[in-house]
């Protein structure tokens, strides 16, 4: 069975991060290691959320893990605290990473042209030197405007996105997928770049019009369980985009309508299901 190692926090209500990622990857048949980073009453869109930080219990849980020879297929890495855990991670991907194992950083820390409250620019540039060790990474726009000094645009043309790509193949990834992207009218998706080969891959599908928080931690969960189950790279962002589209339009149809995450319960089944075809 593949092995997925998950670095980010808990945020107890909410549904986001490793309260998305460990279902979609179980669901996914992987199996899932959690490193928690924090403990957090809620995700930081509630006011007045507690928060218990746990990083310095990260690097004596890794050590165990070392003793252990316990490895992985990959390590996924989405939001995380401070530029403290930014530099653990790095030493984790040193530690834990190498040839077979996949390193995929979501670097989790803005949306709509801004940074999210907690972070600063300094925060952004150790984000972006954690993502030039991945393999890929999957900024929305705002993020790769951040990382690479570019202003943002809320209309753009395609010649914008490949600008961003190729200044983000500049931070050392080998692969770079910006999300939310929409180059025509009721359309959205992906759109990546090799770095080696300046080759490009985009997926788009139908755009639902509403946002959502954690979608981001559910498209890039889904991703990397297609990923370690070994689909090719337009596929398994195909089935993430998928799966996220899916699960937005049925959360709509809640009359509760959840703004603080969504019904991805609902549509693992059909998750479960295109894995198997
Ligand atoms: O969905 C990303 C995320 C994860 N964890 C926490 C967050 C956020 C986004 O705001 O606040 C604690």
């Amino acid at each position: 069975m593949k092995r997925v190692l998950t670095i980010q926090d808990i945020s107890c209500f909410g549904k986001c991060s490793t309260t998305v990622a460990l279902p979609i990857l179980s669901a996914m048949g992987v199996e899932t290691v959690i490193l928690p980073t924090a403990v957090l009453s809620t995700h930081t869109m509630f006011s007045g959320f507690t928060v218990k930080d746990l990083t310095d219990q990260m690097e004596p849980i890794c050590a165990h893990w070392k003793k252990e020879n316990i490895r992985f297929d990959a390590i996924y890495t989405g939001y995380l605290g401070s530029e403290e855990e930014i530099d653990i991670v790095s030493r984790i991907f040193r530690d834990f990473g190498g040839e077979d194992t996949l390193i995929f950083v979501d670097p989790v820390m803005a949306d709509n042209g801004k940074l999210y409250p907690a972070f600063d620019l300094h925060y952004a540039q150790r984000n972006a030197a954690l993502c030039g060790m991945a393999d890929i990474i999957v900024p929305n726009i705002t993020e790769a405007c951040v990382m690479t000094g570019t202003e943002y645009r809320e209309t753009y043309d395609e010649a914008y996105i490949k600008l961003l790509l190729t200044r983000l193949t500049t931070l050392g990834a080998k692969k770079s997928f910006l999300t939310g992207v929409s180059l025509s009218e009721g359309k959205t998706g992906v759109y990546g770049m090799i770095s080696a080969t300046g080759e490009t891959v985009i997926y788009q599908n139908d755009r639902v019009n509403a946002t959502y928080h954690g979608t981001g931690d559910i498209f890039s969960s889904a991703a990397v369980g297609a990923l370690v189950q070994e689909r090719s790279l337009y596929e398994a962002f195909q089935i993430a985009a998928d799966y996220t589209a899916d699960t937005i339009r049925e959360t709509l149809r809640d009359p509760r309508e959840p703004w603080y995450g969504v019904n991805f319960e609902t549509t693992l089944p059909l998750l479960v299901d295109r894995m198997r075809t």
